[in-house]
């Protein structure tokens, strides 16, 4: 289900990014922009505003343990709702963090790759991370009962 052209963007992308820079701004920009999705992080302090997010060192690392977590999926692609079986078990019976909220971190994700990626991320460049996320999505949707 993936093209030539898929599979070599998809893992271009997540050999260049800096996971430890790409993670923590896409789930803190997650938190700034839909700010319902802070409650599933009451353990992690200070979420008071924008300035505090992006300063907090526990989102900084769980953004950094989210690309992680797309890097197992990026090591997998032929196999993504199998590889995140538990993850998505997890996200559904006990961190009960709604679904819908899944496509709001992906659609963070898109506008960080790309403002990092500037000129290099095309159109093409796009659908194919686009359609990476949609399935990661879908697999950890598919826990849900
Ligand atoms: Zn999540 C956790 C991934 C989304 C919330 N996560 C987690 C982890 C991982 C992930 C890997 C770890 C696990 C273990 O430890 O085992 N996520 C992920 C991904 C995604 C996500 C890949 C997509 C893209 N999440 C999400 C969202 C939310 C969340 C959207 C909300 C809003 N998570 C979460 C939480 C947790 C997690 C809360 C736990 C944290 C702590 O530390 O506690």
């Amino acid at each position: 289900e993936w093209t030539d052209f898929e599979r070599a963007t998809i893992q271009e992308i997540f050999s260049k990014i800096d996971s430890g820079v790409v993670g923590p701004a896409a789930l803190s920009r997650c938190l700034i922009v839909y700010p319902w999705t802070q409650r599933y992080f009451g353990s992690f302090g200070n979420l008071y505003n924008a300035a505090a997010i992006t300063s907090n060192p526990k989102v900084a690392a769980h953004g950094k343990v989210v690309i992680g977590g797309l890097e197992k999926a990026v090591k997998n692609m032929d196999d993504i709702k199998t590889t995140y079986k538990d993850l998505s078990v997890l996200h559904s019976d006990k961190l009960r963090v709604d679904p819908d909220n899944f496509n709001l971190l992906a659609d963070c994700l898109t506008i960080v790759v790309a403002s990092q990626m500037g000129q290099a991320f095309t159109p093409d460049v796009q659908a194919a991370f686009q359609k990476f996320l949609a399935v990661v999505v879908a697999s950890l949707r598919k826990q849900y009962h």
